[in-house]
Parts: C-alpha cells; structure tokens; sequence
C-alpha cells in the first residue's frame, strides 16, 4: 500500500548524509502512494561484539509525513559525515494495514532490539503472521511492534541461527528463501543486516519492485540473467517443501531438528552469473542501485531499471545484481530479466507552476488525451491501430462477451464507455467492480475477454480479478497506465493510455486518457464493419477535436472557482444528475467530489428520480445536472423539470449557447462545447473535477492527499 526505496553503493565514496538524503528524497517521490508513516535504516559505526567487530545500525522513524522523518534526524543530530564506499540503506513510507500509526510500527522493522541482526521494510499483507508469531514468541523472539511484518525480520534472525546451529554459513538470498517460504500474502520487502555489510535482498509478491541501476560504463548487455536452484538446492527445496513448514509442525520444538539448513554447496557460492556487471577488464566498477516499489522515484538517478517479477529475489552485493527464484523452476518460465529504459523524464512527475499535482493533471488533460491517441488514430484516414491488441483482434471478435472489471474511477471509465463497445461491436459487454466479481465468484469461460483496467495496474481487488479470469482460461486485455505494472505484465494483450505519471491521490487525466483508450478499442474492434463506417469517420473525427475542446472547458476554472466559493463551500451534500452516456460522469463527479471535498455527493441516475430521490430536493440542496444535446436530451430536461417544479435550482452543464435552458430556473450554467455523443463524458467531465479540486482547496484539505486514501491501493 506503501513505498519501498533501497539505496545500495559500491565503488562510489558516499557520505551518510549523502545516503540519507538519497533515501528521503526516494520517499517522497513515493510519498502518493500511502503516507500516515516513514522511516529508514542506515549503517551506523563499527563496535566490538565479543570477539568480533560489528557494523551497528541507525533506525530513525516516525508517523507523519517524510518531513516528520527529515525533521526528526536533524533533530537526533545523526552524524552525516562518515563515508562509505560500499553500503546499503533501506527506507519506507507506510500505509497501515496491521496496528495504528504510532512509532513502534513504523518500518524498518529488527530481527531483536539489542543488535538489530536483520532489518526489513515491508509493503503489503502477511496472512498468516498471526500464526507465525505465536511460534516464534514460542522460540523466545520478543515483539517491539503489533505490525504483520515484524514477523519477516524475526523470521531471519530465526533460520540464520539454526542454519549456523548445523554449522552452516547461508547466503542472503539462500536464507530470505526460507524466510519466504514460511510467508502468506503480498510483499514487496528489503532486508539488509551487518552480517551482510554493503548487501540488500529485495523481493516481491503481489506488490511491485524494481531495481534502477546507474553505471558510468555502459552495461555489457541488457538484461540479467535468473539463478534458478542447483539441483542438489533444488531437491532440497522439494523436501523442505514437502514437510518442513514451520507452521506444519504445530509449534513443537521438534521442528527445529525437522529445520533443513541451506545446501552446503549453497553457502556463499558466488558465481558471477550476472553478465550485465562485469567489466571489459573483469575489474569490478563502480555502481550505484536503486530498489523502488515505482519508477517515479528512481528516474532522477537512472533511466535503467529492471521489473522483478513475483517471487523473484534480487540479491545485490560487490556490485552486482543477482536474480534467483523463491519457487522452484516452471517449463517455459523466462531465465533473463530485461534491463529497460524508461521513457519517463523527471519533469514528468514534478508539480510545474501548479499548487497540487490534482490541479497540473486536471490542466494535464489536452495533452495527456493527445498522447492517448497519439501514432495510434490516422485522422485523415480514420484508421485506428492499437500494436498490443491488433494479433488479438479476430480472437476478441468471436468472444461471446466482454467483461470490463475494474475499481473506482477506472470503473467508471468501463461504464463510460460500455454503450458505445456495445453498439460498434454487438458484443455483450458487463461492467463489474472487481471486489463484487470475486466476491459472487461469478462464472468466467474461455470464450470470454476480459478487460482490466487500471490507472496504477497494482490495485489488489483487480489484480485478484485478472489471476480468477487467466485461471478460468480467459483472454485477458489491460487497459493500464503504469508501464511495467503487474497487470501489464500479468495480462495477455493491452493498451497502454500513455498518461503519464498520475501522483493525486483523486484520478483525473487517467480517466480521460481510459476513456479515450477504450473508444479506440471499440473501434479497433469494430473496424472490419462496413455498416459501422460513417459513425467510426464521426466518432475520429470527434477524438481529433477533444484536446483542444478540453483545453476550452478549461478556461471555466475562474467561473467555477467563484461559484465554489459563494455557494457550494459550506454546502453539506450535492447530487449529481445525468442518463445514458452521462450517468457515469455523474457518478465520477460524485466520486471525486467526496474523495477530496470530504463532502457528500451521490451520482444519480436522472431516469431514478422520481423513484426515490426526489424526496431530497428543496430550495436548498445544490444539485449539478448534464444536459448536453443527444438523443436522450429532451428526457433530462424533463427531470430537470422535476427539480425545478420542487423549487430547486440546479447548476446546468449544457452545450454552449444552449438557450433551452431558461435562466431564471437554474442557478447557473456551465457551457462546454458539444461533440459526438459517445465523447460528451470526456468534456462533461471536466468542470466537475474543477468543483472538486476547488471544494477542497477552499476546505484547506491536502488536495493530493485526501485522508485515508492512497494512490495504490494494493492490498483488498
Ligand atoms: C479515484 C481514485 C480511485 C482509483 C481506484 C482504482 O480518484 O484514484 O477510485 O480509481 O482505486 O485504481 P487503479 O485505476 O489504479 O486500479
Ligand atoms: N502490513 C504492513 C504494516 O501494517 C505494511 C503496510 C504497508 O504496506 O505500508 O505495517
């Protein structure tokens, strides 16, 4: 739900306040996407234990924002000065999902308050910690904090000792495999510790992570490849598998003897695998890593970056990166990880000459919706090509029906657009909100394409959603905006939006830019349709027009600054009025309007009114109503009517110069420019996120982080 950001140097002098401010600055980058609490670990001085010389360490946490955190270690007066020329940070920003903001459960959690052996950040859900700590209370692990992930950094601590009790000496990644294989749920997790110095696993189920690499040289080749078990590690692994869950002993002390210590041949066994780090001389060179659950927060260092996939396990140390395998090897499965290079430039994720990221997103959309169709849509032709759908057009064409599963504002966008899909492609379409698709564990065949979509492309009911449909043998589409997401990766074929990097919280140039993909995607489907052809040449010719006409709803922002200002701020609750094509922009206003106003707002379908909700309706109650001209118009202004016959008076979005609507009965209006039909959601759309963004800002509400809410919202 949160962010993780790992810093790892090698060959490259860094101070610590240098590395501290590497981590700070990664988490606020990171910071959209969940934010009651930050903290980090860095490496702290060389001390005598026993013997043995170890390297202690620095945790500084704090509910509250990254601010909180920057404020909190100039206040402790951590020493910034010692260098490292090979060292590994690990940072968090949390989003509470096991005990309340407080200190204590902050991240990085320690394996034990004395030495802090092993320290781990950890975004997402263990299920099964419940049981797990009650074994390991039972082992005499004593708990600092009421977190599920405390459990991960005792779980190391725990099988490095009994791995060193059978006289073995584990890897890092040898020993986070056993750490994993006692863990339930989603992760993406860090773990660093002094008996590793300079090292950091970084791994990932269900949550994303990625490693950003920078190098003065250029790397030797593009990709890294996977360390898939030996097979002496491999049959153990089966053995381990098969008996000795920790758990499956029902908390005996037996189990440590049933405990299968890391294969001999395993321990330490260091092969350089990884070719895309060697040098031409086989001299080891400098390198920085940046381990990130998101690209935003790496760009600024590097544009190389490669994607972990689930369970694998990115282990760096002497300036490599390794990847392995927390599972055992499966046919067809891929044995490299491409290295890419990201397209996103740093500008892209800062907030301009704007206030709040909502607000440049909301200013965004001219171009954003450009970029939708941009090399995609031949105007003069009308020709439309969508490269990661086109095989799987004729596949598509002979589903026996659509499926768009999606949540929130990317719901929305599916029922949007579900009437036009309907009518070019005469294919049955439903609509479905992923947590009520799972939950009816409704019936799903192989002859049915399902479509995601999702702005982030790791919200957890959704992606829930597409592993329930790829298991039932469906095709699968994803309609995503975050490059390299899981659902991008998990689904067969999709579109990308091309939106750019959304940072408010509240959705707004995603949904514009997932509207617009989808009409493409009607009309890539559609295209073969002779019948289909004059409205597919009205429909292009529309899309062409929509940035520059978005760009001239723009202009309302003045009209409807004042009109928050005078009559909506202290307003209570607001209904939003629309039918056919716009019962889902009332429904996306309302949405927005709550999520960032904190003021109550409900969408309502216009033909409805009269079944029910026009008991709300007085003198007082603010009602927004759409009455843009098409083919359902004259039955919106009669509920229009309805309203204003109970002496309401509602704010009007018309087309412009609509004389229709009388002054005297409504309190406003607020004119876009018309287009087609299907479209009119795309300009619709705009003043209501206005109303919303300006609610708020008058409420002195932080716009971009509306309270509990997160950007990502990856956990169900
Ligand atoms: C709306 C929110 C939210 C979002 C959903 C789905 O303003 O951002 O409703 O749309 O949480 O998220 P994804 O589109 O990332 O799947
Ligand atoms: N479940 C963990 C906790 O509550 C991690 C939450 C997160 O992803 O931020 O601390």
């Amino acid at each position: 739900m949160c962010g993780i950001f790992g810093y790892v140097n090698f060959l490259v002098d860094k101070s610590r306040g240098e590395i501290i401010d590497n981590l700070i600055e990664g988490l606020q980058r990171l910071e959209y996407r969940g934010y009651d609490s930050a903290g980090l670990a860095v490496d702290g001085k060389l001390i005598k234990d026993g013997d043995e010389e170890i390297m202690n360490n620095i945790i500084i946490k704090t509910p509250g924002k990254v601010k909180v955190l920057k404020q909190k270690i100039i206040d402790d007066e951590i020493n910034r000065t010692d260098i490292f020329d090979n060292h590994a940070g690990i940072a968090h920003t949390r989003w509470a999902t096991h005990g309340q903001p407080k200190e204590e459960n902050c991240h990085p959690h320690r394996s034990d308050s004395t030495k802090g052996e092993f320290i781990v950040v950890h975004n997402g859900i263990i299920t099964n910690f419940a049981a797990l700590r009650k074994y390991l209370l039972t082992k005499g692990h004593i708990f600092e904090s009421e977190t599920d992930t405390e459990c991960i950094a005792k779980l190391f601590k725990h099988f490095y000792d009994l791995n060193l009790k059978a006289g073995v000496s584990p890897d890092l990644n040898e020993l986070t495999k056993q750490v994993l294989h006692e863990l339930e749920g989603s992760y993406g997790l860090l773990v660093k510790s002094y008996h590793y110095p300079g090292e950091v696993c970084g791994t990932r189920k269900g949550s994303p992570l990625l490693v950003g690499v920078k190098t003065d040289k250029k790397l030797k080749v593009d990709f890294v490849d996977v360390e898939f078990e030996t097979n002496a590690a491999q049959q153990q692994q089966q053995q381990a598998n098969g008996h000795s869950s920790l758990l499956q002993n029902n908390h005996s002390t037996s189990l440590d003897l049933g405990f299968i210590p890391v294969a001999p041949g395993e321990q330490n066994l260091r092969t350089s695998q990884s070719r895309a780090f060697l040098s031409e001389d086989d001299l080891p060179m400098p390198v920085e890593f940046f381990l990130s659950s998101d690209p935003a927060s790496v760009i600024q260092h590097t544009k190389k970056v490669l994607f972990l996939e689930d369970d694998d396990i990115a282990h760096i140390y002497d300036g490599e990166l390794h990847i392995h395998r927390a599972s055992t090897k499966s046919a067809g499965e891929s044995t490299v990880r491409p290295i890419q290079t990201l397209e996103m430039e740093l500008n892209e994720i800062m907030k301009g000459p704007y206030k709040h990221f909502m607000q440049k997103e909301i200013f965004e959309q001219p171009d954003s919706t450009f970029n939708t169709m941009r090399g995609r849509i031949d105007f003069e032709n009308c020709i439309v090509t969508l490269g990661g759908l086109k095989a799987f057009l004729p596949t598509i064409r002979r589903c026996r029906r659509i499926i768009m599963i999606a949540c929130g504002t990317s719901y929305h966008s599916c029922l949007a657009t579900r009437s036009i899909f309907e009518e070019l492609t005469e294919i049955p379409v439903s609509v479905e909100l992923a947590s009520d698709f799972l939950d009816r564990k409704s019936p799903v065949f192989r002859d049915d394409t399902c479509v995601f979509v999702s702005q982030s492309g790791e919200t957890a009911d959704s992606i829930l959603a597409l592993q329930y449909c790829l298991e039932r043998g469906a095709l699968t589409v994803g309609i995503v905006n975050s490059v390299g997401s899981s659902m991008s990766r998990q689904t067969h074929c999709g579109v990308h939006i091309n939106a750019g990097p959304e940072i408010g919280v509240a959705s707004t140039k995603a949904y514009t830019s997932q509207y617009i993909a989808l009409v493409m995607f009607a009309l890539s489907l559609s295209n073969d349709s002779i019948s289909k052809k004059k409205r597919h040449e009205e429909i292009i010719k529309g899309l062409q027009k929509i940035p520059e006409q978005i760009k001239k709803v723009l202009n309302l922002e003045t009209k409807i600054k004042k009109l928050c200002n005078d009559d909506l701020n202290d307003q209570k609750s607001l209904l939003l009025l629309g039918r056919g094509y716009q019962f889902a922009t009332a429904l996306e206003g309302a949405l927005k309007i709550k999520e960032i106003s904190y003021m109550h707002s409900e969408g309502v379908l216009a033909g409805e009114l009269k079944h029910g909700v026009l008991a709300l309706v007085d003198d007082k109650l603010p009602i927004i109503a759409f009455a843009t001209r098409d083919s359902l118009f004259p039955k919106t202004m009669s509920a229009i009517e309805q309203v204003t016959a109970r002496d309401g008076r509602p704010i009007v979005i018309c087309n412009e110069g609509d004389a229709i609507i009388s002054n005297d009965k409504v309190h406003t209006t607020l004119e876009v420019p018309q287009t087609v039909d299907c479209l009119q959601g795309l300009l619709n759309v705009i003043p209501v996120q206005l109303i919303s963004y300006w609610l708020a800002v008058n409420r002195g509400i932080d716009v971009d982080f509306p309270r509990n809410l997160a950007k990502s919202v990856t956990v169900e």
